[in-house]
C-alpha cells in the first residue's frame, strides 16, 4: 500500500472565492505544522482552525486560511488528512500546494484520493465510480442515479445477489454430498427456483441499462425536415438562446449544431441539422449527409413540417433512414389556420405537437413529451431499482445472468449437479468484480483514470 503523502488542489481551476488544498498520508500533520509555525500542536480532529500559512523555506506568509485535520481512519481516504481552505484565484492555491510539496508531499495523481479510499475499504468500486459521476453529472436525473450508487443502492443489491449465489453453492454441495439418500436434504427444484429468482433480479437491474446509459450522455434528439421548416427556431427556443442562425432563406443551417439541455431533469443532446432536400450545392450537400448520419444514430427524431404544408414523398423517404421514434413537429403553428393535414399520413409517429417558435405554443408539450419518450422507465421515479449507467456494470451483470441461467438449465436438463455447479463460480466472480472485491489492476486504472486531480 502507498505510504507517501499526497497533495493537490481539490477545487476547480480559475477564480473563486475559496479553494481547497487536500493532503493525505502519514506526514499530513507534520506538513501542516511546518506550514503554520504558529500552531504549537495539531488542532483537534474535525475542527476548523484559522492559520497563517508560511513558505517552509523563508517563512514568508502565503495566505491566511482555515485548516481541518481528519485523523486516520476517520477521513475520506482513511489516512491522516489535512484540508486547507484558502483564498481562491490563480496564484494563492498554487502557492499553498507548492508549500505542501516543499514540506514533503507529492503531487497527487488523478483520482488518487478516491483510489486510496477504495484501497483502504472506505468505498467499494461502485461508490468510487459514483464519486466521479456526481462530479461529471450534467442533469438532475444522472446526479440522482449517482447519489443512489454512493449511498450503496446498487452495491447492496449486488452484494445480496452474490450471497444468494454462495447459498446456492452451499445447497448444491449438500445435495452432492448425500447422493445415495432417497430423500436428498435439499430438493433440486428448490435450488432451480432460487436460481430463477436470481436471474429475474438480474433481469430487473439490466432492464434499467438502456435508459441508464442514455442518462450518462443524454438522448440524441435530432431536428430534421425540409429547409426553412423552422427547425433552428424551435432548437433555439428549447435552448433559450439564439444558438443557431435563423433566416428566411432555405438552406441556412449547414453544419450540425449540438447542445446539451435538461428537460424535466433529464439530459438531451439536441442537434440542429441542415434542411433535407436534393441539392446541387456542395456545402449544402455535405450538410445533408451529416444530417442523415445523425438521423441514423438518433434516439429521437423531431421531424419538422410547417403546419400549413403537406407532407411529401421526399419527407417520407428521409424518415425511412431512421429507426428512432419520430415526433412530428408541426411548426409555425401561428401562421396556420388550423390543422390542414391529416398527420396520419406519416406512419408510426411517436407523437405530434403543434409548435410555434414565435408564440411559444407547444414548447412545454415538447419538454414534457421528450422525457416520457426517452426515459419512460425513470420518469416519475417510479422504479425502485438502482439504475445501471456504466458499461462495466452492465457487461458483468450480463455475464452473471447468463451463467446462472446455464446453471439452472443444466440442472433442469438432468446434468449432474457437479457439472451444473461449474457455472456458479464465474457468476460470483463477475459480481465480485463489479463491487471491486476482487480487482485486476487494469480495471482500477480504467476506473480512476477518468477522475480529475484532487478527487
Ligand atoms: N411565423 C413564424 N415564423 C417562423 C417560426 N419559426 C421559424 N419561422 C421563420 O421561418 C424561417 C426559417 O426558420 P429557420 O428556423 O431558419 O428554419 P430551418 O428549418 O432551420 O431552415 P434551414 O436551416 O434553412 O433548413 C425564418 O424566417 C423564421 O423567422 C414560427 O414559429 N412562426
Ligand atoms: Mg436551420
Amino acid at each position: 500500500m502507498d505510504v507517501d503523502t499526497i497533495a493537490a488542489i481539490s477545487t476547480g481551476p480559475g477564480a473563486g472565492a475559496i479553494a481547497m488544498v487536500r493532503i493525505s498520508g502519514p506526514v499530513s500533520s507534520e506538513i501542516l505544522l511546518r506550514l503554520a509555525p504558529a500552531l504549537e500542536e495539531m488542532p483537534a480532529p474535525r475542527t476548523a482552525s484559522v492559520v497563517d500559512l508560511c513558505e517552509p523555506g523563508d517563512g514568508e506568509v502565503i495566505d491566511r486560511a482555515v485548516a481541518t485535520y481528519y485523523r486516520s481512519p476517520e477521513s475520506y481516504t482513511g489516512e491522516d488528512v489535512v484540508e486547507i481552505t484558502c483564498h481562491g484565484g490563480v496564484i494563492g492555491p498554487r502557492l499553498v500546494l507548492s508549500a505542501c510539496l516543499a514540506a514533503g508531499a507529492r503531487q497527487a495523481e488523478a483520482g488518487e484520493f478516491t483510489k486510496r479510499a477504495y484501497l483502504r475499504g472506505k468505498l467499494d468500486l461502485i461508490q468510487a465510480e459514483a464519486v466521479s459521476d456526481l462530479i461529471d453529472a450534467r442533469s438532475r436525473a444522472f446526479h440522482r442515479a449517482a447519489l443512489r450508487h454512493m449511498e450503496h443502492g446498487l452495491s447492496t443489491r449486488i452484494t445480496a445477489l452474490r450471497e444468494s449465489l454462495v447459498r446456492l453453492e452451499a445447497l448444491l454441495v449438500h445435495h452432492i454430498d448425500f447422493p445415495e439418500e432417497d430423500e436428498p436434504p435439499v430438493a433440486l427444484d428448490v435450488i432451480t427456483e432460487e436460481a430463477k429468482r436470481v436471474v429475474q433480479e438480474l433481469d430487473a437491474l439490466l432492464a434499467t441499462a438502456p435508459e441508464g446509459e442514455l442518462l450518462r450522455e443524454g438522448a440524441l434528439t435530432v431536428f430534421a425536415g425540409r429547409p426553412n421548416a423552422g427547425k433552428s427556431s424551435v432548437f433555439n427556443a428549447l435552448l433559450g438562446e439564439e444558438r443557431a442562425i435563423v433566416t428566411e432563406e432555405p438552406g441556412t443551417t449547414r453544419d450540425a449544431l449540438e447542445e446539451t439541455v435538461q428537460l424535466g431533469g433529464f439530459p438531451f443532446r439536441l442537434v440542429d441539422t441542415a434542411g433535407l432536400r436534393e441539392s446541387d450545392g456542395r456545402v449544402e450537400q455535405l450538410g445533408i449527409e451529416v444530417a442523415l448520419r445523425y438521423l441514423k444514430g438518433a434516439d429521437i427524431v423531431l421531424f419538422c413540417i410547417p403546419a400549413a404544408a403537406k407532407t411529401s414523398a421526399e419527407d417520407r423517404k428521409f424518415l425511412e433512414t431512421t429507426a428512432a421514434p419520430v415526433v412530428l413537429l408541426e411548426t409555425k403553428a401561428d401562421l396556420a389556420e388550423g390543422p390542414e393535414r391529416d398527420s396520419t399520413d406519416l406512419k408510426g409517429l411517436a407523437g405530434a405537437v403543434q409548435v410555434s417558435a414565435l408564440s411559444g405554443q407547444g414548447l412545454d408539450q415538447i419538454r414534457q413529451l421528450l422525457p416520457e419518450l426517452a426515459y419512460s422507465g425513470l420518469v416519475g421515479g417510479l422504479s425502485d431499482q438502482p439504475v445501471l449507467t456504466r458499461q462495466r456494470h452492465i457487461r458483468a451483470l450480463k455475464i452473471a445472468r447468463s451463467e446462472v441461467e446455464l446453471f439452472r438449465n443444466s440442472l433442469e436438463g438432468g446434468l449432474p449437479a457437479e457439472i451444473a455447479s461449474t457455472h456458479l463460480r464465474p457468476a460470483e466472480t463477475a459480481l465480485e468484480e463489479v463491487l471491486g472485491v476482487i480487482t485486476v489492476d487494469d480495471v482500477l486504472d480504467v476506473v480512476f483514470r477518468e477522475f480529475c486531480v484532487g478527487k
